[in-house]
């Protein structure tokens, strides 16, 4: 377990220490022996000032972070885009292009520490890459922002050869937006990448397209809460047997987060029969949130877009 950067999904881990070390402000869990966060951070400062600043800053950091409004943080996505030219392998072949956030990235490249790789070598042969700031990459992992990310899909033709894009459409959180349009503000392109999986691109002046993606949100949630009634109870293992096993004939589940019961990041059976252990045969409780509202402490990519009553 890492010490994380003190934000305000840290507000319910009251247990631990702060550490400040400059420009950083790192909450220690108490499962973190103080000591080891120093050989590996804070060079310079003593045990002893560390302590003091837990009784002062946490406070005050706790306060400040309550007073700000909920359910204001953005959450993970994972969007891999396949091109492919139409002659195959003899066009160029196939090119994934993958960009996401995610916990433990940082907000530029970091060596060894971010998942970025750079494009294939630009030559006269078919290929693409994704261009933000300037920088062009094949593969890039950013941390988690609130704010809207834009980058620029570039793509070479080989000869004239249409170029097509897939991704799948599943993969996008039900929150947030993610557009791909043309370089001339989407009078030639615009598409919505959570309604189709596709697009061939035969134009050439095409070489430029715009990916703007507004993140998604993180609601506040209570888990095992499946049908956002405030409480957990048969009815929402029934909702979510319903979403396992008969998709078509169900609402969807609008916070996945939610239905997660044993919190490890993926919706399965697993998750109803935890439920079910807890309400019926002694087992654990559902992992926090729960049975207060707040928000999940373990990122993971499964998205939120209702928050609890
Ligand atoms: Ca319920
Ligand atoms: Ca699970
Ligand atoms: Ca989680």
């Amino acid at each position: 377990m890492r010490p994380v950067l003190f934000d305000c999904l840290s507000r319910n881990r009251d247990q631990g220490h702060l550490l400040y070390s400059r420009p950083k402000l790192v909450f220690i869990p108490n499962v973190i022996q103080p000591e080891r966060v120093f050989a590996e951070n804070g060079k310079d400062l003593t045990y002893g000032r560390v302590m003091k600043l837990t009784e002062t800053l946490f406070i005050s950091l706790v306060t400040t972070c309550l007073l700000l409004p909920a359910a204001t943080s953005a959450q993970e996505f994972y969007l891999e885009l396949e091109a492919s030219s139409s002659l195959g392998a003899a066009g160029g072949g196939i090119n994934t292009l993958i960009l996401s956030q995610a916990q433990g990235a940082s907000d530029g490249f970091v060596q060894g520490e971010d998942e970025y790789s750079t494009p294939p070598a630009n030559n006269s042969a078919f290929h693409s890459w994704i261009s933000i700031d300037g920088q062009e990459w094949k593969t890039c992992r950013r941390s988690p922002s609130n704010t809207d990310l834009v980058c620029v899909i570039g793509l070479n033709f080989y000869q004239t050869n249409p170029i097509l894009l897939q991704w799948n459409s599943a993969d996008l959180p039900n929150s947030g937006s993610f557009t791909l349009e043309d370089a001339f503000g989407g009078g030639v392109l615009f598409i919505n990448l959570k309604e189709q999986d596709s697009i061939l691109i035969d134009n050439i002046a095409l070489t430029n397209l715009v990916l703007r993606i507004t993140p998604p949100i993180q609601q506040n949630f209570m888990r095992g809460d499946v049908n956002v009634d405030s409480s957990f109870n048969m009815s929402d293992v029934i909702t979510s047997l319903g979403n396992l096993f008969q998709p078509d004939t169900v609402s969807p589940i609008l916070c996945r987060k939610a239905a997660d019961v044993n919190d490890d990041g993926g919706f399965n059976l697993s998750d109803p029969i935890y439920g079910l252990y807890f309400l019926f045969n002694g087992g654990p409780a559902p992992v926090t949130p729960f049975p207060e509202c707040s928000q999940d402490l373990t990122p993971d990519p499964l998205d939120c877009a209702q928050s609890c009553l």
